[in-house]
């Protein structure tokens, strides 16, 4: 094997040239990567004993595409079009053989491959649009040719990794070969070919299935509406499909030009900036600055939950997702049963979506195990607590776990609020002791705040945000404060929101400025959704708020027919009359006089706190990073992806706007708009949250 650069091989075989690459992690398509292809091909090209070339990786994967690293930066090396022309125009076949995932940059490399062989653990996508981007390597304009317009929009507006045999079933592979015997099946495969002397296929030249598709216009805007939610705000989904348009009714060469086009309005926009961003805040959450890679780690192999309410069965559904066993506890019978029958409801709804086979259903079922008995922990290696949020009860609780369960198991709650070193504190092995906050509905939402204590061990950490990977959660690591990260920076959120309906905006004025920056819904119609009585209590309810006066009236959210909206029997909101005269009232009662309040002072008033709360944090040492406030608030509350998070977008419209304008509102209105010292800070140096070191 010759080496060609730091990062390529070239060997002969037979008559087969097999360039492989070798760039951890993923062979993104670097600059050496690049020019590691370009050269290969050429010298293949150039060497009359090679018949055909293999293109194949070492590692974990084939081409994950792009090397996000480089954007933005000058382009060096050989260009990604210069590669994929010396393969497509080379005169021999070039085929691609597939392990691990074939994505963005790596499948359109692979697209201009005469042939593609892929093992059947094997995926394929254009996951692109998830960096709020499109396939700009021609994958817009080649894609369609092989699967045809519709198939196109759904991989590359969600991004989809297809696995192996359903690529061959659409004709995206050409053969599957042994799992685990790629270079042999691809190096058979290539003398196969080149003993039939199949001709050389570019994708390129494939017409069939675009002109199939121009007879039939009305498939985009049909895909657009039934799509509209879901792609409600994003840039990028529409950009694909006006490429893949692009596709069906134009030349080859005209299409890509527009690509490069849709492609550059994209790269150069905020929208990407604040999804590629993401990309890589998910993944450096994972990293605790303190916490090495090599901390030991606790082996987690069954699981204990207290507590089968809405909380305690999401949880344990986690692990038996992923084969963990998990014993619930419950105080009383009914109250389990009740929590088994919901999780088994739970999954026949996903079976019924297709999503899980009845066997699967049942297989999950046997990992989870209700009893009565706390005793039942003795064995398990972790315990999550999941009951009601008052400090005697977890105190109470904590006493006992640490009394029955064994040496080394981890303590965890899953408390949204209350301080976890005082739970620590009643247990003997304080460093045990770990939060670990599910989001509810916890079988579904992503968000895992990992809460360390001032006593948890490294050990603890390091176990629980691999495990939360394994539950498949994205994880950020907290400090103990009141409301954590999440619900710490909600509280400004809501405290604002409130107010400002007190000032003469009416709750759907709220609600939709928040809705159209892009969160899912407003804070009033969350409210309305989640239910106004929770945490509400009748006898002690004075009248004081708006919510003790709607709930008086029996107006408790959705499932009362009304709360801050009114509902249909669809539970379509209407705004209320009912609920305006009341806040009418209250306004007048108070002595104020409601004012016109703008859309622009509504998003200020909602969201600067919010960024504002986000320095306290970083200043006490609460997050690690701002990224890492930015996970919590897309995986956990809803911010949309293409806006970044708050500290991103305060970043984003500049962190002097939001200081002068907290200014102003601290002089108007008090303290609770008084700037944090980082963000002052910040400021005066003329820099950005993004700056901080963790
Ligand atoms: C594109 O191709 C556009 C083309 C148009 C051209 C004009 N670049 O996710 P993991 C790093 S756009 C640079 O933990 P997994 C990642 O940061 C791209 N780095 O692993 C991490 O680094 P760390 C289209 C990348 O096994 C490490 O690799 N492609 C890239 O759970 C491991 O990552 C995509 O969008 C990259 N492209 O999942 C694919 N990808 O260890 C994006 C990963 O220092 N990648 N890294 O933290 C993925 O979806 C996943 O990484 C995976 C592997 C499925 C490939």
């Amino acid at each position: 094997m010759a080496a060609i650069n730091a990062v390529t091989d070239l060997s002969v075989e037979d008559g087969i040239a097999v360039l492989t690459l070798n760039s951890p992690p993923v062979n993104a398509l670097s600059a050496g990567v690049r020019d590691g292809l370009a050269l290969g091909v050429g010298q293949a090209l150039a060497d009359p004993a090679v018949k055909a070339v293999v293109l194949i990786c070492e590692g974990r994967t084939f081409i994950a595409g792009a090397d996000i690293t480089e954007f933005g930066g000058a382009q060096k090396g050989a260009s990604l079009f210069e590669v994929q022309t010396a393969i497509e125009d080379c005169s021999k076949p070039v085929i691609a053989a597939i392990h691990g995932t074939a994505l963005g940059g790596g499948l359109e490399v692979a697209l201009t491959c005469h042939y593609r062989v892929a093992v059947p653990s094997a995926k394929c996508g254009l996951p692109e649009v998830n960096l709020g981007l499109l396939p700009g390597a021609g994958g817009t304009q080649r894609l369609p040719r092989i699967v045809g317009a519709q198939k196109a929009m759904e991989m590359m507006t969600s991004g989809q990794h297809v696995p192996a045999k359903q690529c061959l079933a659409m004709g995206l592979v050409d053969e599957l070969v042994e799992e685990g015997k790629l270079r042999d099946g691809a190096l058979a495969f290539a003398r196969k070919i080149v003993a039939e002397g199949r001709p050389l296929k570019r994708v390129r030249d494939l017409n069939d299935k675009v002109e199939a598709d121009r007879a039939h216009p009305e498939v985009f805007d049909a895909f657009r509406k039934a799509n509209a939610r879901k792609f409600r705000g994003f840039l990028a989904p529409e950009y694909n499909i006006r490429c893949i348009e692009a596709a069906v009714n134009l030349p080859f060469d005209e299409g890509l030009q527009v690509e490069r086009k849709l492609f550059m309005e994209l790269m150069s926009g905020y929208q990407s900036a604040a999804q590629r961003y993401s990309f890589f805040a998910e993944r450096q959450a994972a990293k605790i600055p303190d916490v090495p890679d090599d901390t030991p780690l606790i082996p987690v192999e069954t699981v204990g939950v207290l507590g089968a309410g809405t909380m305690g069965g999401g949880i344990a559904m986690n692990f038996a997702n992923a084969g963990i066993p998990v014993t619930i506890v419950e105080v009383k019978q009914d109250a389990l049963d009740r929590g088994l029958s919901t999780i088994r409801k739970n999954y026949e709804r996903t079976a019924q979506r297709g999503g899980l086979t009845a066997e699967q259903v049942e297989q999950r079922m046997s990992l989870i195990k209700g009893s009565l008995d706390m005793n039942d922990f003795a064995t398990v290696d972790l315990v999550v607590e999941a009951v009601f949020e008052r400090m005697d009860i977890k105190k109470d609780i904590f006493t006992k776990l640490d009394a029955i369960c064994k040496d080394g198991a981890i303590l965890a709650t899953n408390t949204s609020a209350l301080n976890i070193d005082e739970i620590a504190s009643v247990t003997k092995r304080p460093e045990a002791v770990i939060g670990l906050h599910f989001f509810s509905p916890a079988n579904v939402m992503k968000l895992l705040e990992i809460v360390r204590a001032d006593h948890t061990s490294k050990p603890v950490i390091a176990t629980s945000m691999k495990l939360a990977k394994k539950i498949g959660k994205i994880a950020a690591l907290v400090g103990v404060c009141p409301g954590f990260v999440g619900n710490r920076i909600l509280a400004q959120r809501q405290r604002e929101a409130n107010k400002l309906v007190l000032e003469g905006a009416m709750p759907w004025d709220v609600d939709r400025v928040l809705y159209d920056f892009g969160f899912p819904m407003g804070p009033f119609a969350m409210s309305d959704l989640a239910g106004l009585d929770i945490g509400w209590v009748k006898e002690k309810s004075k009248g004081e708020t708006l919510r003790d006066v709607l709930c008086e009236m029996d107006r408790r959210g959705q499932k009362t027919g009304a709360g801050f909206y009114d509902y249909d029997e669809n539970r379509n909101a209407k705004p209320s009359p009912v609920t305006e005269k009341i806040i009418k009232d209250f306004i007048e009662k108070s002595g104020a006089n409601p004012r016109q309040i703008s859309d622009e002072e509504i998003l200020e008033r909602c969201i600067y706190p919010m960024i504002n709360e986000g320095a306290k944090i970083l200043e006490e040492g609460k997050a690690i990073r701002a990224s890492d406030i930015d996970v919590v608030w897309q995986n956990g509350y809803g911010w949309p992806v293409y806006r970044g998070g708050p500290m991103w977008w305060g970043d984003h419209i500049g962190l002097d706007k939001v200081l002068a304008k907290m200014k102003e509102f601290e002089a108007k209105m008090g303290e609770q708009f008084k700037p944090s010292p980082l963000l002052e800070r910040l400021v005066a140096e003329g820099k950005k949250f993004s700056d901080l070191k963790a």
